[in-house]
């Protein structure tokens, strides 16, 4: 009984753990913290909204949205600037970002998806994911508890 308590309890955090990413109206991608583990990751040093610094790692959010199939670099003019990103926390907290925000061709500012602080993973107020902006000057888009990445489109 208690070994199946276990394995449920494990199986709702793998679960609770996984993003979901959806582009446009297609279907929603699962992205797994391993996939994840894959991308290419940043460190940066920030200070949180309480003022202390910890130093941050993660995936550039742009890599998250291309390994889903959004495109950057040159096709990202025209009509591709009409999207926007909207980060969902799993307490229903939203954060939007105009693709622009994220291209490492038009902005040096980091915008990061962070599995971890001070080579830690988050711990459960925070993570397993949390956006991280060392640039902004306000902290109301540091994203606790990323479930939900989905890219629209202004009509
Ligand atoms: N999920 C979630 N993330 C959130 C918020 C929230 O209400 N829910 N508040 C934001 C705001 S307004 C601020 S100032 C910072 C506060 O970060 P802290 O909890 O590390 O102090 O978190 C941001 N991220
Ligand atoms: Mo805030």
């Amino acid at each position: 009984m208690r070994t199946l308590f276990l394995l449920l309890a494990c199986c709702l955090q793998i679960h609770a753990a996984d993003l979901v990413v959806q582009i446009g109206t297609e279907k929603p991608l699962t992205v797994k913290m391993s996939d994840l583990e894959l991308l290419p990751h940043q460190t940066v040093k920030a200070a949180d909204h309480g003022g202390k610094e910890a130093t941050w790692t993660g995936v550039p959010l742009y890599q998250v949205l291309q390994f889903a199939g959004v495109s950057f670099g040159d096709s990202l003019r025209g009509p591709a600037l009409a999207q926007y990103v909207v980060v969902t926390a799993n307490d229903g907290y939203k954060a939007v970002f105009a693709l622009p925000e994220l291209d490492p061709r038009s902005t040096d500012d980091p915008v990061l998806l962070c599995e971890s602080m001070n080579d830690a993973a988050l711990p459960a107020d925070l993570g397993p994911l949390r956006m991280v902006l060392p640039k902004e000057k306000r902290h109301f888009r540091w994203v606790r508890n990323v479930a939900k990445i989905e890219v629209r489109k202004v009509e």
